[in-house]
């Protein structure tokens, strides 16, 4: 995935048409679109290739199963045209790498959940969040997925993480994060749906959104 806007879609709309009318709009304000249950239980899985000519796709399972589950589950997306897979990582490390291993024979990525955006995840996620985000630096997946509504904890989990592994963080505009906030405590990619695809205007949103990142950004 290339470090361009930092811009991640989430794209979360339920209807295949819709699905590839927003997804043009905004090709070149965003880095990649993120697809996850919804579209793809309402579209069908072959909604990826018809998107992957807009941005590289970063399926949104959150896989969590057993190791050998996790694998098919994963094969089967990297079949179907993802460039990357969100799994989780609370499964523990066996799980986790045959993810990991699979995307490095396929020369793709697998993004690691530390700890989610929304307030339940403080309940029972948080306390596993830093661990998480060790296992996933030690088995050198591609990056972690880290709440841009908990600046403090992005900073946390980067200083955990070093500099190999990439940060992308869902939570910006309807959430209440904020997308400089959260490149500012050392996210790659702000994920953000719903301020994008329930706009009137998607690609003026879009890039209103990479305007401010670059405001905040030295490199
Ligand atoms: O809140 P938004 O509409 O901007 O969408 C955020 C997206 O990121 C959505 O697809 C959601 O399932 C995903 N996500 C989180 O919101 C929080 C996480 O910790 C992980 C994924």
């Amino acid at each position: 995935m290339e470090k361009n806007t930092r811009l991640i879609l989430a794209l979360d709309v339920l209807d295949s048409d819709e699905a590839i009318r927003i997804s043009k709009a905004v090709a070149g304000h965003v880095d990649a679109i993120k697809v996850g249950y919804p579209l793809v239980l309402a579209s069908g899985l072959q909604i990826i290739e018809k998107l992957v000519k807009y941005a590289p796709i970063i399926a949104d399972f959150k896989v969590a199963d057993i190791p050998n589950t996790n694998r098919l589950i994963c094969e089967q997306v990297f079949d179907a045209g993802a460039d990357a897979v969100i799994v989780q990582g609370f499964t523990g490390h066996d799980s986790l790498e045959a993810c990991v291993e699979l995307a490095r024979e396929r020369k793709k990525d697998i993004f690691v959940v530390t700890e989610m955006s929304h307030p339940g995840a403080l309940d029972l996620m948080q306390e596993a969040g830093k661990a998480i985000a060790k296992m996933a630096a030690d088995q050198c997946a591609s990056g972690v997925v880290a709440p841009a509504t908990r600046p403090e904890r992005v900073k946390q989990i980067r200083r955990i993480i070093g500099e190999e592994l990439a940060i992308i963080s869902p939570g910006v505009g309807a959430q209440g994060g904020s997308a400089s906030d959260a490149i500012m405590a050392g996210t790659d990619w702000v994920i953000v749906g719903r301020s994008l695809y329930q706009s009137a205007d998607p690609a003026g949103a879009a890039a209103g959104i990479v305007r401010e990142i670059k405001k905040v950004i030295k490199d």
